[in-house]
């Protein structure tokens, strides 16, 4: 599967055609993204790690056989503009969905991606625009989110902090609407929480850089993820111990679907910064 590389300075990146995954954004030669070593980089599924473009829903929806998480990151993007060497543009229409899959969501629609590397910082933006000519019926609904994966050195010295004060839902024991106490969020088990209606920026503290996450336009909601022990063994293209070095931290609007009717369009995007 076909992939790209970005680079600016001593910064690079690289985007896979497959899924548009972005697997890896180094920093003066250090890696900030998780790509797990058991990831499938051939086509045949999502890739495990990376930022994978979450569309058109968050999760499974109910009354949609979509698999979780939509067809986006199982998708073939083709290339619209990669004549700058450090902003690369990808595109997703119907016809790079597995019929499998666009026969679940038979809509008219485009998806522009465009990851633009800057100095310690890279932004990843997402375009969502409703094709369809101008027919009531035709508007449809989405969520959407960037699941990002992020590189730590040693999760147990890794905190995020920003989100003292935010509502979350915890989807492993179900619990919602409980507030966020602590100003430093540690992870020491099983992690599987969506922050509602987050103030970015946020940052992420490890014991080499703060990572910055904050957003340039659109997105409400943050997501927080680790799969912990049991669903580390449990996930066949994620090592046993790979939960040791990762850490989710994924921005999105994924508790409202947004309405998109023909003709409109939508854009959110992300911004990483690394302090080294
Ligand atoms: O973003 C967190 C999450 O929704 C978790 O519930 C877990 O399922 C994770 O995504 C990975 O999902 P995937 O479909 O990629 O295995």
């Amino acid at each position: 599967m076909p992939s790209f590389t970005l680079t600016h300075g001593s910064s690079t990146a690289e985007v896979y055609a497959h899924g548009a995954t972005l697997t890896s954004w180094k920093v003066n030669g250090i890696e900030q993204i998780f790509l797990s070593k058991k990831a499938v980089l051939d086509g045949s599924k999502a890739i495990r790690g990376g930022i994978p473009l979450v569309f058109p829903h968050f999760g499974k929806r109910e009354g949609s056989d979509l698999p979780q998480h939509g067809f986006a990151r199982s998708s073939t993007w083709s290339v619209v503009d990669s004549s700058k060497p450090d902003v690369l543009v990808l595109q997703l229409t119907p016809e790079g969905v597995p019929e499998q899959l666009r026969k679940l969501w038979p809509h008219e629609f485009k998806l522009l991606y465009t990851v633009s590397l800057g100095s310690h910082l890279i932004t990843t933006k997402l375009d969502v625009y409703n094709t369809a000519e101008d027919d009531a019926a035709k508007e449809w609904d989405f969520t959407v989110l960037l699941h990002t994966y992020l590189r730590v050195p040693k999760i147990e010295t890794t905190h995020v902090a920003g989100l003292k004060g935010v509502k979350f839902t915890e989807k492993i024991n179900g619990i919602t609407d409980k507030e966020e106490e602590r100003e430093q969020v540690t992870v020491a088990q099983e992690v599987d929480r969506i922050y509602s209606n987050v103030k970015l920026p946020l940052t992420v503290h490890t014991d080499s850089e703060i990572l910055t996450v904050s957003k340039t336009t659109s997105f409400n909601d943050v997501v927080v993820w680790n799969p912990w022990v049991e669903k580390a063994k449990a996930m066949a293209d994620f090592d046993d111990d790979e939960y040791k070095s990762m850490l989710c931290v994924e921005i999105g609007t994924v508790n409202e679907f947004i309405q998109l009717k023909p003709g409109k369009s939508w854009s959110g995007s992300q911004t990483l910064s690394a302090k080294i």
